[in-house]
């Protein structure tokens, strides 16, 4: 450990640091998680720290998904750090390139940016004497005693494995790498799949393209949820009162706890019931035409897949020049996508709105623990970690949003905050003198996993759907508690959950 002095309340509750810097903090990705872990390491004083970005901005998926339309379903208001509420957010749900700007603000405000090495992939991480030591793709090297993976989720784009995709002579791009430099106006526009990422896409362009071609495998429930400006009169009470910005945030934190957050791991409850027949309102109100409101209309149970909200897409979809395709797609030719009945759909431009590889987390960049321990053989299978945070024979690496963890119809960023604040009781210990290495033991892990397969057999998600929380197996790599049980379970470690070395 460096020899700069650092202390921890004696508690082991806190941390607090005299001189400038203590031991080294390697945190890997400089997204909403990462720039949250270095506000909070410089609060307590441990300066030492440094941020590894492969991309050569910050914001991770605010970064990446810049398609038409993009925007969080979490109110704006909700899904900002606890401790940079912003006064001036435009929208209830403020568009993405807003959230964007708004980590960018924080990480300036906070010289968050500073300490982050961009062009920076981690492509080796080493516990090597009590160190971990960091190689990146482009040769800078590194070595600290903890790590923070802030690496994310939804991150890595799924490609669909369609016949002939690349003889389409056109542009093909994923949503979530959406190339500007190909004009979509009054061209025919294909766009395959049926998500969030899709219905946002589809009721920004529906009126700048000539012809919109939706490629539906499993239609959606819609929750129809209206998006309101904020006005500048809310926003100078917001800018003269912090106060109300605060009341606003419990007052929204309460219903998406009661209505999604809490209402989604118990499949038998009346919020979800109230979710399913306001979906079900929503697209029979919504669509005239009998037969498309059929075809659109989904066979399992509203919030069964994660649940998708749009004030516009129903509209979108029925306006002249979109159609809805329901029919399999076949193949990719050279000029558009040709369906299992043989007919061919002629395109300028398809897009891929085909979701993401939810299982990686750390990878591909190669994870050696103690003992030489890989952590793509640890998770061969699929990954796993005590609470989401923490894998066996991985001293003092804390994953933030890592597997299994709470990932839908909450603010992640209230996720990150609570997770941060365990792991920091986690790396008190270690500043304590109490031991030198915290990782989570096998059976804390084992048991953690044997109870949430358990609990996620009451949940909605698996009621009969296919969709991205489920693992191979069919079970919800998801969090199947409630959320006040996570905010418990994140108050204080269990230490005895936890293998203290040294
Ligand atoms: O991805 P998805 P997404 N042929 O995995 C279809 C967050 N998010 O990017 O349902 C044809 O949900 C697939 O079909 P099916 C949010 O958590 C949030 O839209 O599997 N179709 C499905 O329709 C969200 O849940 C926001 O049958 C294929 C679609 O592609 C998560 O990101 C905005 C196919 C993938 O849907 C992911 O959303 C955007 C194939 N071979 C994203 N392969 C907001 O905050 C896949 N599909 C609003």
């Amino acid at each position: 450990m460096s020899s700069h002095r650092v202390v921890a309340d004696p508690s082991g509750a806190s941390l607090a640091a005299e001189g400038c810097v203590g031991p080294r903090f390697l945190i890997i990705g400089a997204g909403m998680a990462g720039i949250l872990s270095a506000v909070k390491l410089q609060e307590a004083g441990l300066t030492n720290v440094a941020i590894y970005e492969k991309a050569s901005a910050l914001g991770g998926t605010w970064r990446e998904n810049t398609y038409p339309g993009v925007a969080c379903d979490i109110p704006s208001h909700l899904y900002s750090y606890s401790f940079a509420p912003n006064p001036n957010w435009s929208h209830v749900f403020s568009p993405g390139a807003e959230i964007f700007s708004y980590f960018e603000e924080v990480a300036r405000r906070y010289g968050v940016d500073r300490l982050i090495h961009f062009g920076a992939e981690v492509r080796l991480l080493e516990w090597r004497n009590g160190l971990w030591h960091l190689e990146t793709n482009n040769g800078e090297t590194d070595e600290g005693e903890f790590v923070i993976a802030a690496t994310g989720v939804l991150h890595h784009p799924k490609y669909p494995d369609l016949d002939g995709l690349a003889s389409f002579e056109g542009p093909v791009f994923h949503s979530a790498r959406w190339d500007h430099s190909v004009p979509i106006s009054h061209r025919r526009v294909g766009v395959v799949g049926t998500g969030s990422s899709a219905v946002q896409i589809v009721g920004a362009i529906v009126d700048e393209v000539a012809a919109l071609k939706l490629f539906q495998r499993t239609p959606q429930w819609i929750l129809p949820i209206e998006n309101p400006p904020i006005d500048e009169e809310d926003q100078k009470r917001y800018q003269a009162d912090p106060n109300a910005i605060e009341v606003l945030r419990k007052e929204l934190a309460q219903t998406f706890e009661a209505h999604f957050a809490n209402a989604v791991v118990d499949a038998a409850s009346s919020e979800v019931k109230v979710l399913e027949e306001l979906c079900r309102a929503n697209l029979d109100q919504s669509v005239k035409d009998p037969a498309l409101r059929e075809r659109l209309r989904p066979d399992y149970r509203a919030a069964c897949k994660r649940l998708v909200v749009s004030s516009n897409f129903y509209d979108a979809i029925q306006k002249p020049n979109a159609d809805l395709v329901t029919e399999a797609i076949d193949h990719l030719s050279p000029t558009g996508i040709v369906t299992k009945d043989g007919a061919l759909h002629e395109l300028d431009v398809v897009v891929l709105a085909t979701g993401f590889r939810v299982d990686r987390f750390l990878r591909p960049m190669d994870v050696v623990g103690r003992g030489g321990v890989l952590l793509d053989d640890v998770w061969a299978d699929r990954p796993s970690a005590y609470l989401s945070l923490s894998v066996p024979d991985f001293p003092n690496l804390f994953m933030l949003n890592g597997p299994n963890g709470p990932v839908g119809n909450f603010s992640l960023i209230d996720v990150a905050e609570l997770q941060f604040a365990y792991v920091e009781q986690l790396v008190a210990q270690v500043l304590a003198g109490r031991c030198r290495e915290v990782s989570a033991t096998h059976d804390a892990l084992e048991r953690f996993e044997a109870e949430r397969v358990k609990a996620a057999q009451k949940t909605i998600w698996v009621s009969g759907c296919r969709s991205w929380y489920l693992d191979d197996r069919g079970i919800p790599a998801a969090w199947p508690w409630s959320f006040d049980h996570f905010r418990a379970r994140m108050a204080a470690p269990k230490l005895e959950d936890y293998e203290l070395v040294g």
